[in-house]
């Protein structure tokens, strides 16, 4: 075996070289790895004992794409085309050998190897999408020459990871391995000379692009089909444009066309916020008193109380993810009402062909109701799921912990109550813990994991890696009056409410977030989520928004009465601006002695976010988040902040904390304390740094 270089050997087995990768975690394509590739490559070619090449991956997987760290720096020799080309022009049989996940990068050099292979557990995929640019080594010119168009459209724009038993399907595999790959490999490379195969160069392919020559209307067919998800997004765009000059164009001026998109891509700023939020949302699993080989709590079974809209679709997550789970109810009713949601949520997944009937069986099977808190004796972890009221809870807490084994994990979905002081309630308040879901739970990625003073680190380790097992992105906060997300909503809520007091008009409001790319404004969200959550929570604190209380009490609590700020036909889920709420808002402006004006967009849109990231600031200097980064993944998962600006944290960085800095001290002036910088923000301002600096 000899090293080409530090990350990359070459070995003849027999008549066959193998060139094996070496450059943990994920064989990224740094320029040493591309160099070590180049390198083997060509002794391969230059060995005459050999008459066959093999790629392939020591490690987890196969290259996971070019090295993300490198993004910005400046170019180094020999760039991924060079490295691909030599693979592609090579005189032997080049077979790449797959497992883990080939993606970005990594799938574009197994596309310009000749052959493919790979065991069925691996997957491969074009994400570059995800990072706000594309395939930037012929992927998107060799793709639809191997898949056709269509789907190479879906592919690219999706960056969708594909099991290899669906690429074979497609073409994209041409043998799958069962037993050791890099055997496997070698046997289907001695195959290929054996049998006189050719040396399939995709470049030189173009039957599978005759059918979009023909019919170019697909390109437009798909951008019309697609325009919702990709709204506000560059990538997509440019994706669609590098296929349509595959083609439209010879593979040598498509490949220049490709570098042109990428180019204009990388250099822009949704790619450097996307980039940023790769990082981000890895960074938020890094708690740092916690440390990384803290020792986990087996949890294999679960337990919920309450079997609600939230208590239920916490338990969806747990059947999905194969953990069985015995949820409690006060009453026989209650919990056959709720067992009957779990079964139409999936029965409509089954109907829409999302989910095998047999997947809905399996999930159903693992799901037990009771009525007796007694049943959730053996539970690994019970989450509380009830009705948000303090001293409901803490009875709820002191029975679990005479009722629960020791061991046993016991966490709230509160959103709003003290932790701490739940924790009270029982004789183990290290092993009490926040898992705040996000409504609708089965649905939403974002688990706010809220610890308390007490919570221990294996508890916070066991429920990191439990929220990841689930289908969750967790976020570890501190214990304050709405965590990190709920607490910077309230913040632009307000706001929202006095604008409209002031003039601006509710649909304006709504627009110009979602414009800004929110999925919608916050009097759409209220309607969908149901006015009446946040009445509630107000008549509780004896607190009065003028507006929102006087359409609660005419029971206009949003969608599902029909009516909220919006009034919506039946079986039509389209606000449409009403009248009565227009003669709402004025009255309740005339009430406060508010001279209603005309409110500009971009004052619409400082007055909603600016308030958001002032909060942010206090939050992050009270301790309440680890790192300004870990607010930003909050607010993309949890509230659909628009990915392509990176998170409030990032944007606030991106218009300049000064800028944002001067712009409260406007308001300030103009509309009282409640505007005042945080601390933290002024700080940084007087230090020239930015969030990012933290
Ligand atoms: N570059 C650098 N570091 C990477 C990396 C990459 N491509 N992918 C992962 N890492 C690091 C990651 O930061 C983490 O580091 C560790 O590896 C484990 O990752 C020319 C230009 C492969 C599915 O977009 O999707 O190719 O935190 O925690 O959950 O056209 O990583 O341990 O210090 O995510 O098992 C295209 C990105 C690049 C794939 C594994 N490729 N990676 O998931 O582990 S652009 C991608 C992933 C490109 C070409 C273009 C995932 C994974 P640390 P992890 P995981």
């Amino acid at each position: 075996m000899t090293a080409i270089n530090e990350f990359v050997t070459y070995e003849a087995k027999g008549t066959v070289g193998v060139v094996t990768v070496n450059s943990p975690p994920v064989n990224a394509l740094s320029q040493g790895v591309r160099a070590g590739i180049k390198g083997g490559i060509e002794a391969a070619v230059a060995d005459g004992s050999v008459n066959a090449v093999v790629l392939a991956c020591a490690g987890r997987t196969f290259i996971a794409g070019a090295d993300i760290t490198e993004f910005g720096k400046p170019p180094k020799e020999p760039g991924l085309n060079v490295v691909i080309s030599t693979i592609e022009s090579s005189s032997k049989p080049v077979v790449a050998a797959i497992h883990g996940t080939a993606l970005g990068g990594g799938l574009e050099t197994a596309l310009g190897c000749h052959y493919r292979v790979a065991v069925p557990s691996a997957k491969v995929g074009l994400p570059e999408v995800k990072l706000g640019i594309l395939p930037g080594a012929g992927g998107t010119q060799r793709l639809p020459r191997v898949v056709g168009v269509q789907k190479a459209l879906e592919f690219i724009t999706s960056g969708v990871h594909v099991p290899a038993k669906q690429a074979f399907a497609a073409g994209l595999i041409d043998e799958m391995i069962d037993g050791d790959l890099t055997e496997g490999a070698i046997a289907f490379a001695k195959k290929v000379v054996a049998e006189g195969r050719p040396l399939v160069k995709i470049s030189e392919q173009n039957d599978k692009l005759e059918e979009a020559r023909k019919n170019p209307a697909i390109f437009d067919e798909f951008r019309k089909a697609n325009a919702r998800k990709f709204r506000g997004f560059e990538a997509p765009e440019n994706c669609i444009k590098a296929i349509e000059a595959a083609v439209n164009l010879p593979f040598a001026d498509g490949l220049k066309r490709e570098r042109e998109l990428f180019m204009e891509l990388m250099s822009g700023e949704q790619a450097k916020a996307q980039q940023y939020f790769f990082f981000a949302e890895r960074q938020a699993n890094k708690i740092p008193d916690v440390p990384k080989d803290t020792p986990l709590i087996d949890i294999k079974t679960a337990g919920i109380v309450g079997a609600g809209t939230m208590g239920g679709g916490i338990a969806m997550n747990f059947l999905q993810a194969g953990i069985p789970v015995t949820i409690v109810e006060t009453s026989q009713e209650a919990l056959d009402k709720g067992i009957g949601v779990i079964k139409s949520n999936y029965a409509a997944t089954v109907s829409k062909g999302r989910l095998k009937q047999e997947a809905m069986d399996k999930y159903m099977s693992l799901l037990t109701g009771s009525t007796s808190l007694e049943d959730l004796k053996d539970a690994d972890i019970v989450i509380e799921a009830i009705f948000e009221n303090m001293d409901v809870k803490k009875e709820v807490f002191g029975k679990l912990d005479k009722i629960c084994k020791q061991g046993a994990i016991l966490a709230t979905n509160t959103s709003t109550l003290d932790i701490d002081e739940i924790g009270t309630a029982t004789s183990r308040p290290d092993y009490v813990i926040g898992l705040h879901f996000f409504s609708p739970a089965n649905v939403m990625r974002l688990l706010e994991e809220v610890r308390t003073k007490k919570t221990s680190a294996t508890v916070m380790a066991t429920c990191m890696a439990l929220a990841k097992k689930i289908g969750k992105v967790p976020v570890m906060v501190g214990v304050c009056e709405g965590f990190v997300g709920n607490r910077m909503l309230a913040k632009r809520g307000e706001q929202a409410s006095q604008l409209i007091l002031e003039g601006a008009k509710l649909e304006d409001v709504d627009r110009v977030l979602y414009d800004f790319g929110f999925p919608m404004g916050p009097f759409a969200m209220s309607d969908l989520a149901g006015n009446d959550v946040g009445w509630r929570i107000r008549q509780g604190k004896g607190v009065k928004s003028p507006v929102a209380d006087a359409i609660c009490e005419l029971g206009r609590f949003g969608q599902k009465t029909g009516d909220g700020y919006y009034h919506y036909e039946k079986g039509s889920r389209t606000p449409q601006p009403d009248p009565i709420v227009e003669e709402i808002i004025v009255k309740a402006a005339r009430d406060a002695g508010i001279n209603r004006r005309q409110v500009s967009d971009e004052e619409i849109l400082k007055r909603c976010v600016y308030p958001m990231i002032n909060e942010a600031a206090k939050i992050l200097e009270e301790g309440i988040a680890t790192r300004a980064s870990d607010i930003d993944v909050i607010w993309v998962y949890g509230y659909g902040w628009p990915i392509y600006r990176g998170g409030p944290m990032r944007y606030a960085d991106h218009i300049g904390l000064e800028n944002i800095y001067n712009d409260l001290l406007k308001f300030k002036a103009e509309h009282g304390d409640e505007w005042t910088p945080a601390p933290l923000l002024e700080r940084l301002v007087k230090e020239g740094k930015s969030f990012k600096d933290l």
